[in-house]
């Protein structure tokens, strides 16, 4: 399947993608999460990408969500099998054999951040914008954001964050713990790459030994997690607040939920 959505280079042992879907603000739809596991595929299959590197490059947004036009019109059952289709694509992401790194340059919402939470290593510009704010189309997060941000952030402020829908910037996700650093947005990327430069240097079963073992020991796995978030992101498209909350940001206007 030909790349379209993402643009993939490989400058010096590390593959550099690039979402590209600039008139959705990078939104996922369900050919850019098969070309992210497309692109997982090529990395897989080729040694000489020792490094990966996820940008949105110098546009608004890293990537805005999932794409809620494509879906404002699914069924429960629809939506929990395209919310179980992201997380295993980004379980895919997590499971390549080399370092995975995101540069976040601006927004990182919803399947955005949780993109950007399957990668080992976050860097933030200065205008990066995190968040979860699936409350406000009235449905929760479904490509495993439950999950990976608790264990990023603690409970607390994953719960501040996915019940308000509030974004963070850069700064504050560095604060928290979510990104690693907030670097003027023309450093962001050169950082990121020369990170993942330094680590793709090292012996490669080194860093698959240390990847394994940090992973497997940091916390509980998140399976149990996502399969209650995707049931749940299922059954909230069968409430008339999911469906108003997602046609009211299509129609530019607020939601008006009724708790129905
Ligand atoms: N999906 C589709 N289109 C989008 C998205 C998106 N997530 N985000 C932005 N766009 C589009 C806008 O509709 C607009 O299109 P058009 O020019 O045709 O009107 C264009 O991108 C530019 O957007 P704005 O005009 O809104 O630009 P602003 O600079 O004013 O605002 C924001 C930028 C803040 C990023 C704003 O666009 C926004 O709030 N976007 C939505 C963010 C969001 O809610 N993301 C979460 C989506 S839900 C999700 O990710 C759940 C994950 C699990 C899914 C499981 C699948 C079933």
């Amino acid at each position: 399947m030909p790349l379209e959505n993402i643009l993939f280079r490989v400058e010096d042992g590390v593959g550099i993608a690039t979402f590209n879907r600039p008139k959705a603000m990078n939104a996922l739809d369900s050919r850019t999460l098969r070309e992210i596991g497309e692109l997982c595929a090529q990395v897989e299959g080729d040694p000489a990408v020792k490094a990966l590197v996820l940008t949105g490059g110098e546009g608004k947004a890293f990537v805005a969500g999932a794409d809620i036009a494509e879906m404002a019109n699914l069924t429960g059952l629809e939506a929990r099998r395209f919310a179980e289709a992201g997380q295993r694509t980004l379980e895919r992401l997590e499971a390549l054999p080399v370092v995975t790194v995101a540069a976040v340059n601006g927004f990182a919402l919803g399947g955005g951040c949780e993109l950007a939470m399957a990668c080992d290593l976050i860097y933030a510009s200065e205008r990066a914008r995190f968040g979860q704010p699936e409350v406000n189309l009235g449905i929760i997060p479904g490509f495993g954001g439950t999950q990976r941000l608790q264990r990023r952030v603690g409970p607390q402020r994953a719960l501040e964050m996915i019940l308000t829908g509030d974004m963070v910037d850069g700064p504050t996700a560095v604060a928290w713990g979510l990104a690693l650093e907030a670097l003027p947005p023309e450093k962001l990327l050169p950082h990121a790459v020369g990170q993942a430069r330094k680590i793709a240097s090292k012996g490669p079963a080194a860093i698959a030994a240390a990847r394994r073992i940090v992973r497997a020991t940091a916390a509980p796995p998140i399976g149990p997690g996502q399969l209650m978030e995707a049931e749940s992101f299922g059954g909230l498209f069968e409430t008339e607040d999911g469906k108003e909350g997602l046609k009211a940001f299509l129609e530019k206007r607020p939601a008006a939920f009724r708790g129905a």
